[in-house]
């Protein structure tokens, strides 16, 4: 049967398309949490999407990532259009469950249907937290979310590969903080399509200012896009139309120079290579060794009991039966 024919299936995608608030949450944890009937689900939803533009918000912790996608989404609403924002936690869940309930306090729109606010602490097992966004930004989509926000905190690679899914990436600094642009994380200032000066009410504005500029003679992009500088002051709502005009004037270079099919099909070598290897791993994990297998060969390996070149290469072999028996 195809999978359009499981009536379970296509009755919880119509439920989702129908803005059933409750099919929705239930889609995404169901994504986030890696669950079975989450293939065949994204399979379903997967026609309707395409239509979403994703925004990706990335900066330091604390530099007001959450009060800025606050005063975006207002700003948005009063355009209509009808929101998703997801907020990403890096940090363990069992760790970090305080600092999320903080993250998300800001976002201030109880009771306004066209927003809908999920925060996503958990990553898989091993890793992966980009691909289960993305999946999750998928659903939004065939949702009928026009517009996503994602936020993450711009730390490591996970968050970096998160905002690279993004249509259009904000990287958000703030003045002081030892949080100078020499001491960002290079991979950050690369994806930066906009920069955003946040706090730009406190002393040394200028001087990131400077800095983002001074960085930018440097290097020219291969599209030829020079990122925009921002000032704002989130909590004040200072700015917020000055930031969606950056992002829109980004979007309209993209479609203008006819960059946008290139875009999402980098997007999607990205995603594929990703999907490809949390399939393969999760294949292996469930067929051939589980966790506690892992850490049994790595230790073995570690003193030289076992031979990891020869581990995989029975890995793949075993791979190899499975597909010759399809
Ligand atoms: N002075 C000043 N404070 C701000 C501004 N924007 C945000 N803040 C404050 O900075 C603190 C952190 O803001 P958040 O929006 O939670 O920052 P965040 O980047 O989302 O933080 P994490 O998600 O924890 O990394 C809060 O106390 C905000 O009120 C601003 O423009 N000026
Ligand atoms: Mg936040």
């Amino acid at each position: 049967l195809p999978h359009t024919a499981n009536p379970e299936i296509s009755g919880w995608v119509e439920r989702i398309r129908s803005g059933d608030a409750r099919a929705l949450a239930r889609a995404i944890s169901a994504v986030e949490d890696r669950r079975p009937e989450a293939q065949a689900l994204l399979r379903a939803l997967f026609p309707h999407t395409g239509r979403a533009r994703v925004i990706g918000m990335t900066g330091s912790p604390g530099a007001g990532k959450s009060t800025l996608v606050d005063q975006l989404a207002k700003h948005y609403r009063k355009e209509k259009h009808s929101l998703g924002i997801i907020a990403v936690d890096p940090t363990s869940p069992f760790s970090g469950g305080a600092i999320l309930g903080d993250r998300i306090r800001m976002l201030s729109h109880h009771g306004d249907s066209g927003i809908y606010i999920r925060s996503m602490a958990t990553r898989g097992a091993l890793g992966g937290l980009a691909a289960t966004t993305a999946d999750a930004a998928t659903v939004l989509d065939a949702a009928g979310r026009d517009l996503l926000l994602i936020e993450t905190v711009g730390v490591g690679q996970d968050e970096i590969d998160i905002v690279r899914l993004a249509d259009v990436t904000v990287v958000i600094l703030v003045p002081g903080m030892g949080d100078d642009v020499q001491s960002i994380k290079a991979g950050i200032m690369e994806i930066a399509d906009v920069f955003v000066i946040n706090k730009s009410d406190r002393e040394g504005a200028e001087r990131v200012e400077r800095e983002i500029r001074a960085m930018q003679s440097l290097s020219q992009r291969k599209d030829e896009w020079s990122p925009p500088i921002v000032k704002t002051v989130a909590t004040e709502g200072k700015g917020t139309a000055e930031l969606a005009e950056a992002i829109a004037g980004y979007e309209h270079f993209v479609e203008k120079r006819g960059l946008l099919k290139r875009k999402r099909a980098e997007h999607w070598r990205t995603r594929l290579l990703e999907m490809l290897r949390d399939a393969l791993l999760n294949r292996v994990l469930r067929q051939q060794f589980g966790e506690r297998e892992l850490e049994r060969y790595a230790e073995e390996i570690a003193e030289h009991q076992r031979d990891p070149y020869a581990l995989i290469e029975e890995v793949l072999a075993g791979l190899e039966n499975v597909k010759s028996k399809i």
